[in-house]
């Protein structure tokens, strides 16, 4: 089968920059029936000597220093955005009104307001679009999603969800810099909320939908760091922690919380859903295993199953290799590629697009809007 390259421009080589190349890497050997392949076409960053370094580990074919001349290009397909949030906008506008195909990383923006335009220019342009929630695509989670949607819970109660990490306890942390831009609230737009209950949003939305109002504390617990790019003690602006509950338009509750403070969880997302009949509950930290509780069972036999979500006939499993033998985080990105290129087949959009992840930023406003505010928000989501 002739396959039709699509040539990736990727901005920004950090963390979730080989996130994503490795996806492109991988996808074609997968997903073999896909008729889209990528190809590693450039690689841009504003660093020569360390963009050129991740260019030929990675097997880009070049290099720009200036995402500008990349978005020009006419070799380039599209553009995956993977740069510190601050950029998003302007990079994705761009890319759009020149035609390319946008997919970015979460979240979408800073603030609403940001996210609006990126929106607009893509609708305007009407080209394909995604934002890496990647979570939605462990297939633990999709088969979360497939006995939602079968209705194996009833009607649903509560929805809680959790991510936790411990990694900014140290005081002598700066914020700002390569890896640590998460802590300056100018590059990031916010702290846990925008990075981390983001995840959690887009999920919890997906499984149960809309989320209509909000009530939100947050907490910086260390409120001055030394900036990277000044070498000063500043005030630090993000949120280190986050707590919110809500109401689902589907009239369940919703309990969340996050934060960088808790010792001992590295990146601990958990989700549990109460229904009717049943109750799921899963976490990062166990990734291919779905527990399932099912009140129709036989009482004598009733209890929480833990499914080892591993079998060909089970969400993406029949891609990798036999069942009992489980996959990992890198496999939700790699997923993710070929549905986008799948949908792209099919002309289809591929969820979360960029107007889906915009509901998830109204959330997330909502949330910081609440705490600061100590009321109760809504959050104007349309999903
Ligand atoms: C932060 O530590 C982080 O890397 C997030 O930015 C990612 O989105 C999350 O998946 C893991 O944690």
């Amino acid at each position: 089968m002739s396959k039709k390259e699509i040539r990736i421009g990727l901005v920004g080589y950090g963390f979730m920059g080989r996130t994503h190349t490795n996806a492109y890497k991988r996808v074609g050997d997968f997903f073999p029936e896909l008729k889209f392949i990528p190809k590693l076409q450039a690689v841009c960053a504003r660093n020569e000597e360390r963009v050129k370094a991740f260019a030929d580990q990675w097997g880009y074919a070049s290099v720009e220093t200036d995402w500008r001349k990349l978005v020009e290009r006419d070799d380039i397909d599209a553009i995956d955005i993977c740069t510190p949030n601050n950029m998003h906008a302007e990079i994705a506008i761009a890319a759009a009104q020149a035609g390319k195909m946008v997919l970015c990383e979460k979240p979408l923006a800073r603030s609403v307001a940001e996210a609006q335009p990126m929106v607009d220019a893509i609708e305007k342009a009407g080209v394909p679009n995604t934002v890496y929630f990647n979570y939605r695509r462990i297939p633990a989670v999709t088969l979360a999603k497939q006995l939602i949607d079968s209705n194996k819970l009833g009607k649903i109660f509560h929805f809680r969800s959790n991510f936790l990490q411990d990694w900014t306890i140290s005081p002598e942390l700066p914020q700002g810099g390569e890896g640590l831009w998460r802590l300056d609230n100018d590059a990031a737009g916010s702290g846990v909320t925008g990075d981390l209950l983001a995840h959690c949003i887009d999920t919890a939305m997906w499984l149960n939908g809309g989320i209509k109002d909000v009530s939100a504390m947050t907490e910086t617990f260390i409120k001055e760091r030394v900036h990277t790019a000044t070498g000063e003690k500043q005030q630090v602006g993000i949120d280190d922690a986050c707590l919110f509950h809500c109401h689902f338009e589907n009239g369940s509750l919703g309990l969340f919380e996050s934060t960088r403070y808790a010792r001992g969880h590295k990146a601990l997302f958990t989700f549990e859903i109460n229904g009717e009949h049943a109750s799921i509950k899963w976490n990062l930290h166990d990734l291919s295993r779905l527990a399932y509780f099912d009140h129709r069972d036989a009482s004598i036999e009733r209890g929480w199953r833990s499914i080892h979500v591993t079998d060909g006939d089970q969400p993406y499993m029949d891609k990798w290799w036999v069942p009992g033998l489980s996959i990992g985080y890198e496999h939700s990105f790699v997923h993710q590629v070929a549905d986008f290129f799948k949908n792209l087949e099919e002309g289809k959009p591929c969820s979360p697009t960029f107007k889906e992840a915009h509901q998830t930023q109204k959330v997330c406003e909502a949330v910081l809007e609440s705490a600061k505010s100590k009321s109760w928000k809504n959050t104007h989501v349309e999903w």
